[in-house]
Parts: C-alpha cells; sequence; structure tokens
C-alpha cells in the first residue's frame, strides 16, 4: 500500500511509519514540525534524544534499506499544497496523527484553546475535503480518543466501540437506533476529538469515504523493534506538566527521584495502550477497511485500565519512591469507573503488551537512562482547567 501519515514525525506517527515502511509499505510523512516548535516555546525537549527528521529517515534508508519520504506541510493552513499533493502521492491509505493532542496544553490560555481548535478541526476538515476533492478513494485511519465518550457516566455500563443502541418510544412502539455514543468531552482537546467524529460520519454518507475512528486510551513506553534499532530511531518521550502522559510521567519521575505527581485523590480510572501496539492496530486497521458507504468503523484502542492512584502505588512500590497527592489542575471527577469493550482488535489478532511485562523495561532501558536530560522545574502540571 502506499500510506500517508499525517503527524509522522509524533510520538505515535514516528514508530508507525517505521512499522508500516517494515512491512513493506511506500511511506510519506507529511508533518509541519509543530511539536517540536511548542517544545521550543515551552522551553522543554523529549526526555530521550530525538533525532531530526532528515536524520530519522536517513538512518532509515542506511539500517533498512526502505526509503521514507517526507514533507513538511501544514494540513490545517495550505490546503492547495495538500490537494496537490494527495493527487501526486495517490495513497491508498491516510493515517492521520496530525493534531495538538495534550488536554492540558489546550486549556493553557485562550491563545492554546483556539490554536487546538483552528489545527484540529480544520486539518481534519481538510483532509475530508482535499481527498474529495483530489478525487483519490483512500481509507482515512484517524486517531482518536477514549476521552470522546468521557469519564463521567454513572454506574458501570460497558463504553462499546463507538455506537450504542438505544431503544426509544414512538406510536408504533419500542424501536432501537444505533447512534454514536454521547460526546463527553473533557478539555478542548478531548472536544476537537468529538467534532471530528461528526466530520467522518458525515463524509462518510455524502461521499462515501471510508474511515476507521481509532478510539485510543493513554499510551505509554516508547520504543517499538523498529525505532530501537539504532539511537537515531529512537522515539519521542513527554514528561513535562502539558504533553506528558500519566504513566510515562510517573516512570520518569520514579527514575529521576521526584515523588509522583498524583492528581486529586489520583480515583481517576483511565484506559492505556503500549506503543508497540498501537502500531501494530493501526496495521490491523489498514488491514480491515469498511466498505465504501458504510459509517465510519469505529474500534476502541485500549488495552487495560488503571486507577491511577493504582498505578501510582505500583510504580511507587517498584522504585521505592514516594507518592504526592496534590490539587487537581483540571476538572475532572474525582472517582471514576471505566469498563471499555475492545474485542474487534484482540479478534483481529492484537496481543497487548501488559503493564506487567512492559514497566520493568521502560524505566530501565528509557527513563534510568535518560533521566539527566530532564529539567525539574517542568514536571509539575502548571495549565488550569479554572482559573
Ligand atoms: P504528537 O504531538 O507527538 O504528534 C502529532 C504530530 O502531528 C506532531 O509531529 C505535529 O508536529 C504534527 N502536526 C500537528 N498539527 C499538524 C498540522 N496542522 N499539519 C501537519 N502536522 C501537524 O502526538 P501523538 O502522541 O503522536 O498523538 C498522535 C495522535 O494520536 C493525536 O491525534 C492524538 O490525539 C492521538 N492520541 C494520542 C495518545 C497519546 O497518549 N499520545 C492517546 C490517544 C490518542
Ligand atoms: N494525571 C495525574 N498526574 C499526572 C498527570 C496526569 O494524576 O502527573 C491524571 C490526570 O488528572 C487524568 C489522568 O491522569 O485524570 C490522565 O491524564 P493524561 O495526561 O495521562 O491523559 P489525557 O489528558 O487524557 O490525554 C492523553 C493524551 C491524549 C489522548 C488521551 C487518551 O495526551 O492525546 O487522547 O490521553 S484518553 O485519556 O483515553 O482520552
Amino acid at each position: 500500500m502506499k500510506v500517508l501519515v499525517l503527524g509522522g514525525d509524533g510520538f505515535c506517527g514516528w514508530p508507525t511509519s517505521l512499522h508500516l515502511s517494515a512491512q513493506g509499505h511506500e511511506v510519506k510523512i507529511v508533518d509541519n514540525l509543530s511539536r517540536r516548535f511548542i517544545d521550543t516555546i515551552l522551553e522543554v525537549e523529549s526526555l530521550t534524544p530525538i533525532s531530526s527528521i532528515g536524520r530519522r529517515v536517513a538512518a532509515w534508508k542506511e539500517i533498512s534499506g526502505a526509503e521514507i519520504t517526507f514533507d513538511n506541510l501544514d494540513i490545517a493552513q495550505e490546503y492547495d499544497a495538500f490537494v496537490a499533493l494527495l493527487k501526486s502521492f495517490k495513497p491508498d491509505a491516510v493515517v492521520h496523527f496530525a493534531e495538538q493532542r495534550a488536554a492540558p496544553y489546550s486549556m493553557k490560555n485562550p491563545k492554546a484553546k483556539r490554536y487546538t481548535v483552528d489545527n484540529n478541526v480544520n486539518g481534519t476538515h481538510n483532509l475530508l475535503c482535499a481527498l474529495v476533492e483530489a478525487k483519490i478513494d483512500a481509507h482515512v485511519a484517524h486517531l482518536g480518543t477514549m476521552g470522546v465518550y468521557g469519564y463521567g457516566w454513572s454506574g458501570s455500563a460497558p463504553i462499546p466501540e463507538g455506537y450504542l443502541p438505544v431503544k426509544v418510544n414512538t406510536p408504533e412502539g419500542e424501536i432501537t437506533r444505533e447512534i454514536l455514543h454521547p460526546a463527553n468531552p473533557g478539555s478542548v482537546y478531548h472536544l476537537t476529538k468529538t467534532l471530528d467524529q461528526l466530520m467522518f460520519a458525515f463524509y462518510a454518507k455524502n461521499d462515501g469515504i471510508r474511515v476507521t475512528d481509532l478510539h485510543q486510551g493513554i499510551v505509554w513506553g516508547t520504543q517499538t523493534p523498529e525505532t530501537g534499532k539504532d539511537e537515531r530511531l529512537i522515539n519521542r518521550f513527554d514528561y513535562d506538566g502539558d504533553y506528558g502522559t500519566v504513566l510515562n510521567r510517573f516512570l520518569m519521575q520514579a527514575a529521576y527521584g521526584h515523588p509522583l505527581t498524583v492528581h486529586g485523590t489520583g480515583g481517576q480510572t483511565r484506559a492505556f495502550i503500549h506503543i508497540r501496539d498501537t502500531v501494530k492496530c493501526i496495521e490491523i486497521a489498514l488491514n480491515n477497511p469498511p466498505e465504501k458507504g458504510e459509517k465510519p468503523a469505529i474500534f476502541n484502542q485500549v488495552t487495560e485500565t488503571f486507577r491511577v492512584r493504582d498505578l501510582a502505588k505500583l510504580i511507587g512500590d517498584m522504585t521505592n519512591t514516594e507518592v504526592m497527592y496534590m490539587e487537581n489542575p483540571r476538572n475532572e471527577a474525582e472517582e471514576n469507573e471505566l469498563i471499555v469493550e475492545n474485542s474487534q482488535f484482540l479478534s483481529l489478532g492484537l496481543e497487548p503488551t501488559t503493564l506487567s511485562t512492559g514497566l520493568l523495561e521502560e524505566i530501565q532501558e528509557i527513563a534510568s537512562k535518560y533521566k539527566d536530560r530532564a529539567d525539574r522545574t517542568k514536571i509539575l502540571a502548571t495549565s488550569k482547567w479554572k482559573s
């Protein structure tokens, strides 16, 4: 397949690009390097020493013999160039990672809120509109989020894979309708993902675009078999208060000797997936596209769920690190239950990397190895949901 990877320089996009290239697909990365620029503005760097994109693709060619091409393009701003690129590359599939993905960053200030909406909503819409204009029948695999469902539902009803059957009373009697699960975003970033869903539903219905929306949980881990082949291919590891996600932050904090930063009671339950499984799930999704005219296929891309304070206790006990309960900067439920259906990926052959098998490797090979690159002043989360 010819695969266009939008956002292919990022944390999920880079290992996915390498994995697809290693499977023999022709891969082109499109990225405007905005993630690297935001790090510059925030005065923080990936814990791991990531190479420039030019050095990355050159190293991959040297090591694997396979060529990955790269175009620096802003999909939210450079629409005409995007259409021209689609016409010339003619992808069979487009993997869409190219969004501002941090909830704390999206709540930082009005500028960051507006940037997140402009970038994410325009980028997704430009992709769909450009595919129609360029007459390219590519399957779109989009990285969505578990956060579109929200975490505030009472009771313990399982979260279905995208669609919910609801019973409706009509004069003729009760009927069942299938609807998109109600959206309940917890940040401006998550809000943009709920808007993405509606755009996919519309373009699938109106233009027959084939879309798979992957509702992914929090990704942890760093390396995949491909990124581990050479230090020039190493993946990014965000640990700072804006971009670092909870499990990788705890691993880094333990290695660095910083108390583990649990927000509030730590009663939040979230879904997780290892980066090695992210890349496999995307390959599985690309091999199983929906038919033209079908509604978007939705998969819950998660393998395990954990409560934040249980994760902190596990890592704290393993590494002899203190756990610090701090005032929650976010506006979120203190406690929530989470049961997630994920049978589609498992039935298509996914064999997950679990916390019990991957954790020690991550602490020893990444967090401990690179801990001296961390800036202690960037660890605490400072972005507040309400001022
Ligand atoms: P990331 O920020 O590391 O990567 C995103 C990439 O997209 C960056 O390289 C950035 O430069 C690029 N980009 C952003 N806007 C762009 C634009 N307008 N034009 C071109 N390139 C642009 O994020 P990630 O962690 O790799 O996440 C990728 C996707 O997966 C996101 O959409 C995110 O919402 C989703 N996701 C991530 C996680 C996670 O835990 N990391 C979990 C669930 C879902
Ligand atoms: N948390 C802490 N301490 C920390 C950091 C976070 O207790 O130091 C808590 C948060 O308050 C929250 C939970 O951990 O309750 C998860 O936070 P997170 O930053 O790990 O995850 P989140 O903001 O939800 O965002 C991440 C990715 C996003 C993706 C999402 C998947 O950045 O791109 O969409 O995970 S999900 O959470 O399933 O919606």
